[in-house]
């Protein structure tokens, strides 16, 4: 699926342990605009449910694991995150769907926008319908190469 992709970063590692940095537009696609993260949450607990307008986000695993389920309107893929240097970069007009969290998981996710909840679609159909519509417009996931050099 191209509007869906795993995007590597780099890490300094010594015997200390390891350190990953993320610049906006450098690591990530976009200038990072605003960053949120779920903790907490119980074993059982499915989230997202939606999908955006414009924003685009890139999702990690910081620790523990969790399956994250992508759906464009015509195919679906699952990741299974749980490498922290490994995010999910996830394009607008992409319905996601999250559950299997690991005791303790923590995900963190690098958004390309401020908070605005008029940029959700939490009506399936509406989206479907959204993704048909303009879905074949959309500028089709950015070409990136995070990590490749630092
Ligand atoms: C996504 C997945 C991975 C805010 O006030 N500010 C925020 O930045 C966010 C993300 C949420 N909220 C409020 C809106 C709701 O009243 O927090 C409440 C829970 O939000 P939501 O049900 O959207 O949470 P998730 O975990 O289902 O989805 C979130 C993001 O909304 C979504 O963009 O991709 O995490």
């Amino acid at each position: 699926m191209k509007d869906c992709r795993l995007i590597d970063l780099p890490v300094v590692s010594d015997p200390r342990g390891d350190l990953t940095f993320i610049e906006g537009t450098k690591h990530v696609p976009f200038p990072i605009a605003r960053v949120y993260y779920l903790y907490n949450v119980p074993a059982d607990a499915a989230r997202g449910g939606h999908a955006h307008k414009r924003l685009e986000q890139v999702v990690f695993a910081l620790s523990g694991s969790f399956r994250m389920r992508v759906d464009d309107g015509e195919q679906t893929a699952d990741f299974w995150l749980s490498n922290p240097r490994k995010g999910l970069y996830i394009n607008r007009l992409v319905w996601r769907e999250m559950d299997r969290f690991s005791q303790g998981a923590v995900c963190m996710v690098l958004a390309s926008e401020p908070y605005d909840e008029s940029d959700y679609y939490r009506d399936y159909d509406a989206f479907r319908q959204a993704a048909r519509e303009i879905g074949r417009d959309r500028p089709g996931g950015r070409a990136w190469n995070a990590g490749a050099d630092k």
